[in-house]
């Protein structure tokens, strides 16, 4: 029986791509694809992982990417499916992740006539897409489009995007094109290469930073595959290490030279190593936050990435190195001198040392009830070895970033540019399935729950099963608040809380784990909080443990500008309902001297 266009793009995908499984949604305007994916025909497809809603596939499609260094490939039907799938897709292409899209269109016969469900895909998925969006109007084509949309994404680290008319996925493939004037031919296939600066460049950076006394490092997710490269040149020249929220697994926390994040959900050993600092050189990062860098003409700069068109564009570097990241800090070693005085690095450890104690005490002042930082305190402390963490965007961030101690061998992620909220838990779906054996925490506020999570609830329910190990765990700030917008209502714009959008209801998070017959465990006494940890640990099936943690906690800047603390005392005095408990806890979390009255 001959093959079609949608079994021939799926057997390519699987193939000569390697891609293992797609994520995705049904509907008519695949219907090819769902078909070929049933296996009428006895064809070669990639497993099919069905997801609630077509956002949610494009997460996991971007969480495979992030955790595998793979295209992550999402499949949706076109008109409303394809639209959901976009703020997915953008999560992608704005922390630099290639995924491919692959969306259903009307029959191309109907296209132009104001049909059903008939949107332009094209235009939609342009901005999006914009280095590859393609449609399939003729069979010849599925060849090239597939090569293409897969070269192109891992090139570019993007997502591109192919749009098949349904009728065009029931026609009989072409897999090998007509030999006439017009055709393409096409292979598979994609090998990053080498990529090194030239000697010059290097020469120059070397110079810089061995003229340097007080180097900082800042490494991003494209130093992810260089830990070692970073952790020695680290080691020559005498310098911390402070690390941009995707690179958050760069190099270990653990580490007594590794000042933990950056900028607003960042730490104070950051901060001070990049105020202090003479040389800045920054690895694989475009950190946004130019205030948190030090002051221009203050350091000289040396910055390496992969793509030349991110250099220089947060802080004015001396010397810009276009290469990967391993390769190019390997070819620098040789020319680095080890830094004799180390006087500036112990400075940074002893301070490095002095924020752990800190954060600890922070994680054990009391609140109503539970702390939420105690809840990523207990948790560090007990994190298994490979452990994969996510976390949404809301408070949870920020104690990700500062409370939990990434160690070797671990990986974290979360939504850095597009800092959506929404993710936590399809992009734990997504590293459960490229990494069935390890075991996957999601860090997620109830806000996202209420949007997403509890929907991929259902999701792990359907597959948890299949996964070889069962580990997988969600822990839920039930705070009733979109809390960290709270927290940016007072401190930037001084605004007093506002009931109205910021209250959210209080859902039984646990009891849902156990109606769809997962694990539930709720906390609301600290005193539980490590307890609940031990058990979830030891549970045989994923578990939802829901924290009733308190709102009034605050996500505190590194360091507090003088804007943000007039604002802060404005909604203070502007009559924040909460006030009196926001006084309170913010004095406990060492606020006291930008409150009213000092
Ligand atoms: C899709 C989307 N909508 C809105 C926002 C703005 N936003 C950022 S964090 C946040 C609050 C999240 O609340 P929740 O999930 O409850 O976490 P919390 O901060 O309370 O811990 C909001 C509304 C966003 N980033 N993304
Ligand atoms: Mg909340």
């Amino acid at each position: 029986m001959s093959e079609n266009v949608s079994q021939y793009i799926l057997r390519r995908l699987l193939k000569e791509w390697g891609v293992q499984r797609i994520f995705g949604y049904a509907g008519d305007g695949i219907i090819g694809f769902l078909g070929a994916l049933g296996g009428e025909a006895g064809v070669d497809c990639p497993e099919f992982v069905q997801a609630r809603h077509e956002e949610m596939a494009a997460f996991m499609a971007c969480a495979h990417a992030k955790f595998t260094g793979e295209v992550g490939v999402c499949l949706a039907t076109s008109g409303p499916g394809a639209i959901h799938l976009l703020n997915g897709l953008y999560d992608a292409k704005l922390d630099h992740q290639p995924v491919l899209a692959i969306v259903g269109q009307q029959a191309r016969a109907g296209l132009g006539g104001n049909f059903q469900q008939e949107v332009d895909l094209d235009a939609l998925f342009k901005d999006v897409a914009h280095e590859f969006v393609q449609v399939c109007m003729d069979p010849a084509q599925a060849r090239h489009l597939v090569d293409r949309g897969m070269r192109i994404a891992l090139e570019e680290r993007t997502v591109t995007c192919i749009i098949v008319p349904n009728d065009v996925q029931k026609l009989d493939a072409v897999p090998e094109p007509p030999r006439t004037h017009g055709t393409v031919h096409s292979g598979p296939g994609y090998s990053r290469g080498r990529r090194v600066p030239g000697d010059g460049d290097l020469r120059r950076a070397a110079d810089a930073l061995n003229s340097g006394q007080k180097v900082a490092m800042l490494v991003g997710q494209g130093a992810l595959h260089a830990s070692q490269e970073v952790a020695e040149v680290a080691e020559l020249l005498g310098a911390g290490v402070a690390k941009a929220l995707l690179g958050k697994g760069v190099v270990g926390d653990d580490e007594p030279w590794v000042t933990g994040s950056i900028g607003l959900l960042g730490t104070k050993p950051s901060w001070d190593m990049m105020m202090g600092c003479d040389t800045l050189l920054m690895v694989g990062s475009s950190f946004p936050y130019s205030e948190f860098l030090p002051e221009e003409d203050q350091a000289r700069g040396v910055q390496i990435d992969i793509d030349g068109k991110m250099l220089s564009i947060r802080y004015p570097m001396e010397v810009g190195l276009i290469g990967d990241s391993a390769e190019t800090l390997r070819a620098l070693i040789p020319l680095l001198e080890r830094k004799p005085d180390r006087s500036w690095r112990e400075k940074i450890e002893h301070e490095v040392g002095e924020w752990w104690r800190l954060m600890d005490d922070r994680a054990h002042e009391s609140a109503d009830p539970i702390n939420p930082q105690l809840l990523f305190h207990e948790l560090s402390r007990r994190l298994p070895d490979g452990a994969i963490l996510t976390s949404d965007s809301g408070s949870s961030a920020n104690w990700y970033a500062r409370d939990v101690k990434l160690r070797k061998g671990m990986m974290g992620s979360l939504s850095g540019t597009l800092a959506t909220m929404g993710p936590g838990v399809p992009y734990a779906i997504g590293a459960k399935f490229a990494h069935s054996d390890r075991p996957v925490f999601a860090l997620v506020g109830d806000g996202a729950m209420q949007m997403n999570g509890l929907a991929e609830l259902i999701t792990v329910a359907k597959y948890w099963r299949q996964w070889s190990d069962p580990r997988f765990y969600v822990l839920v700030l039930n705070n009733r608040d979109l809390n960290q917008v709270t927290w940016e209502l007072r401190a930037m714009a001084g605004e007093p809380r506002v009931p109205t959008t910021q209250d959210i209801p209080d859902v039984p998070y646990a009891q849902w784990a156990e109606l769809i017959g997962l694990k539930g465990i709720r906390v609301d006494s600290p005193d539980r909080v490590g307890g609940a940890w031990d058990e979830a640990l030891s549970a045989d099936r994923p578990v939802v443990i829901e924290a009733v943690t308190d709102p009034e906690v605050p996500p505190l800047p590194p360091h507090i500008t003088i804007e943000e603390a007039q604002s802060f005392m404005y909604a203070l005095l502007r009559g924040d309902p909460h006030s009196g408990r926001m006084i309170a806890q913010s004095a406990k979390q060492k606020l006291e001297e930008f409150l009213p009255g000092r």
